[in-house]
C-alpha cells in the first residue's frame, strides 16, 4: 500500500438555516471568496460561505473522491448525462462518455457562441484547474486592471496571494530528465527553433509531491491523469489553503449545495434566498437569510448573471447600467499540432502544465501560450496548447424575461483576433518544423477550440460598475470580490490576480467600512 498523502483537512460545513441572521455572506468559494471568508474572519467577523457545489471530502465506492481524465464519471460534471471535454474529439471521433447525473465538479455552461468550463464545489474553480500561478509582467499591468497603484499590488499583494495559495516551482534539472514532460521539453525545443521565448510557470501543485509520484513513493495524481475532474493528492487547492485557514478561526461557516437565487435589500441588511438542492439538481428547501454585508464571488459568470437578474426584476434596480457588460474570455483559444515521429510526445504526460510561450511583446497579436498535456495514456504525436490572448471583443450579459435567465452575447466569430494571434506562434513553428496543425481534437475537423474558455473575467468592472475596490456603492454593505471585477484580460493565467486584487480590495473594505 502506498503512503497516500491524505489531504490537508476535510473541511466541516455548517449550513445556514432558515431565517439566519449573520454579518457576513460571502456568496461562492472560489478564489474571491476565500480571501474575502479568511480576512473578514481575521478581523474577527463571523462569515457564512454559501456555496451551490459540494464540498468534496467524501470518497466515491473507489475510495478517491475524484474521477480521473480517461475515466469519468456522474464526479466529472455538473448535472450532465455526457462528459462535454474541452478537448472533444480524437481522429474525429467523439470521446465524451455517458456519465450518471450529478452535482459533479467541471460545469461547461452553454452560452449561444461558447461554453465556459468552471470549476463548481467548495473551493470553485481551484478544484479543477491546471494551478498555473502566474504574476503578469508588472509593464502589462496597467492594460490589465488600469485604476489600481500597480506598485501597491507589486509590493504587497501579489506576494501576498502568492504566499498564502502555496505558489512553488518546478525543479528545472528534474523538468529537463523525467519522461513526464518530455512533451513541454519538445514544446520548448521547437518554440526555441523558430525564435519565441518560453518561461517556466510557476504552480501551486506540490512538485516535490510530483517527484515522489514518479519515483513511486506515493500514490500518483499529477502523474495518474487526474486534473480537470479533480487532484486527488498533491494539488494545494483553496480548500487546503485559504478556506483551511478560514475555517480554521472559528469564524466561517460553509453552506454547500445552496444555490443564491436573489439578494435584496431588508431590514437589517440585505435579505439573500437561496435554493438548497440534491445530487440530482432537484431543489429540496428554499431559504431567506438576512446578511448585514454581502459578498458577491460567484465567479464571472455566476455573480454577472445574479446581479443582472436583481438588477432586471427591480430586486436591486438601481444598479448602474454597466453590469453585465465588459465581459471577456482572456483571449482564450486552444489548437494542437501533429509532430513527425522523431518528435513524439510521451504517453507519460504530467497533467500540471509548466511551461509557457510568451509572445506577448509582439504588437502584431500579443499571445502567451501554455505548452498543455495531452494525456489520452497513449501516443499522440501531438503538441497541445492553450493560448492566452489580446482580444479585445467583450461580451454582455442580458436578463431573458421570456425564460427568466440570463443570456451572454459572446460570437465565435470575435475570436478571430485570438486564432490570428496564436497563428503568429504556430504557423511558424509549423512552417519551420515542416509540420501541420490536428484538425480531429476539437470537432470532426475543426482546427480551432474558439468556442471554449477556461477564463471568464468580467461583467461587473472595478471602477465602472463597481467603485475602485469593489463596492456596489448604490447599496451600502454590498460587494463584488471574484473575477468579474476584472475587464475581459490579465494577459496570462487569472487566478493569482484575482486572489491579489481580493486581498487589496477586503484590506481596504475591512479598514473603512467594518471598522
Ligand atoms: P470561481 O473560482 O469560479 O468560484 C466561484 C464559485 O461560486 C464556484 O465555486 C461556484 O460553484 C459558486 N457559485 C456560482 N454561482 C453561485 C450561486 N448562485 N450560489 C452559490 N454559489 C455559486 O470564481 N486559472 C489559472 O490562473 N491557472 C490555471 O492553470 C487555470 N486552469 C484552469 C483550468 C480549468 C479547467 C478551468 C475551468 C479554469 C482554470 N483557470 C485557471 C481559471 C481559474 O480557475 C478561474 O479564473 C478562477 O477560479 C476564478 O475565480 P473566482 O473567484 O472568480
Amino acid at each position: 500500500m502506498l503512503a497516500a498523502k491524505t489531504p490537508a483537512r476535510a473541511l466541516p460545513t455548517k449550513p445556514l438555516a432558515d431565517g439566519d441572521k449573520v454579518p457576513a455572506l460571502v456568496i461562492g468559494s472560489g478564489y474571491g471568496g476565500a480571501v474575502a471568508a479568511l480576512r473578514l474572519a481575521q478581523a474577527g467577523i463571523d462569515v457564512a460561505i454559501v456555496e451551490m457545489g459540494m464540498s468534496w471530502t467524501q470518497p466515491g465506492s473507489d475510495g478517491k473522491v475524484f474521477c480521473t481524465l480517461l475515466k469519468p464519471d456522474g464526479r466529472s460534471s455538473w448535472l450532465r448525462d455526457k462528459t462535454d471535454q474541452p478537448v472533444s474529439h480524437i481522429m474525429g471521433a467523439s470521446i465524451n462518455k455517458s456519465i450518471s447525473r450529478y452535482t459533479g465538479i467541471l460545469d461547461s455552461e452553454r452560452f449561444s457562441g461558447i461554453r465556459v468550463y468552471q470549476g463548481r464545489g467548495v473551493g470553485g474553480g481551484s478544484l479543477v484547474n491546471g494551478g498555473m500561478a502566474v504574476t503578469p509582467k508588472q509593464e502589462y499591468f496597467g492594460s490589465i486592471l488600469p485604476s489600481v497603484d500597480a506598485g501597491e499590488m507589486y509590493g504587497t499583494y501579489y506576494p501576498r496571494a502568492n504566499a498564502a495559495l502555496g505558489v512553488n516551482n518546478i525543479d528545472q534539472s528534474w523538468f529537463d530528465s523525467t519522461d513526464w514532460y518530455k512533451y513541454a521539453r519538445i514544446g520548448r525545443k521547437q518554440a526555441d527553433r523558430s525564435g519565441f521565448a518560453t518561461t517556466f510557470v510557476p504552480n501551486v501543485y506540490d512538485f516535490n509531491y510530483m517527484k515522489q509520484e514518479e519515483s513511486g513513493s506515493v500514490t500518483k495524481s499529477a502523474l495518474g491523469g487526474e486534473v480537470i475532474y479533480g487532484n486527488n493528492y498533491g494539488k494545494k487547492s483553496l480548500d487546503k489553503t485559504y478556506l483551511a485557514q478560514a475555517v480554521g478561526t472559528g469564524k466561517v461557516g460553509i453552506t454547500p449545495m445552496h444555490v443564491v437565487t436573489a439578494v435584496s435589500p431588508a431590514e437589517g441588511g440585505y435579505k439573500v434566498e437561496m435554493k438548497q438542492i440534491d445530487t440530482s439538481g432537484n431543489t429540496v428547501a428554499t431559504k431567506s437569510v438576512v446578511a448585514q454585508k454581502v459578498f458577491f464571488a460567484a465567479g464571472s459568470v455566476g455573480t454577472s448573471k445574479l446581479l443582472v437578474a436583481m438588477k432586471a426584476t427591480g430586486e436591486l434596480g438601481n444598479l448602474p447600467d454597466s453590469v453585465g457588460s465588459g465581459w471577456g474570455h482572456n483571449g482564450n483559444v486552444m489548437v494542437a499540432r501533429q509532430n513527425h515521429a522523431w518528435d513524439a510526445t510521451g504517453s507519460n504526460q504530467a497533467t500540471i502544465p509548466t511551461l509557457g510561450i510568451d509572445n506577448w511583446a509582439d504588437s502584431g497579436g500579443p499571445a502567451f501560450a501554455e505548452v498543455s498535456p495531452f494525456p489520452a495514456g497513449l501516443e499522440t504525436f501531438a503538441s497541445l496548447y492553450l493560448a492566452i490572448t489580446k482580444n479585445t471583443n467583450r461580451g454582455k450579459f442580458t436578463y431573458n424575461s421570456g425564460s427568466g435567465g440570463v443570456d451572454l452575447n459572446w460570437q465565435t466569430s470575435w475570436n478571430q483576433p485570438s486564432i490570428d494571434a496564436a497563428k503568429r506562434i504556430f504557423d511558424k513553428i509549423n512552417k519551420k518544423e515542416g509540420t501541420i496543425y490536428r484538425t480531429d481534437l476539437f470537432g470532426p475537423t475543426k482546427t480551432w477550440g474558439d468556442d471554449i474558455t477556461y477564463h471568464p473575467l468580467g461583467g461587473c468592472v472595478l471602477n465602472q460598475s463597481t467603485d475602485n475596490y469593489g463596492r456596489l456603492t448604490q447599496y451600502q454593505g454590498l460587494y463584488v470580490i471574484d473575477g468579474s471585477l476584472i475587464p475581459g484580460m490579465t494577459t496570462v493565467n487569472p487566478f493569482v490576480t484575482i486572489t491579489a486584487l481580493a486581498e487589496r480590495n477586503i484590506e481596504n473594505i475591512i479598514a473603512n467600512d467594518l471598522g
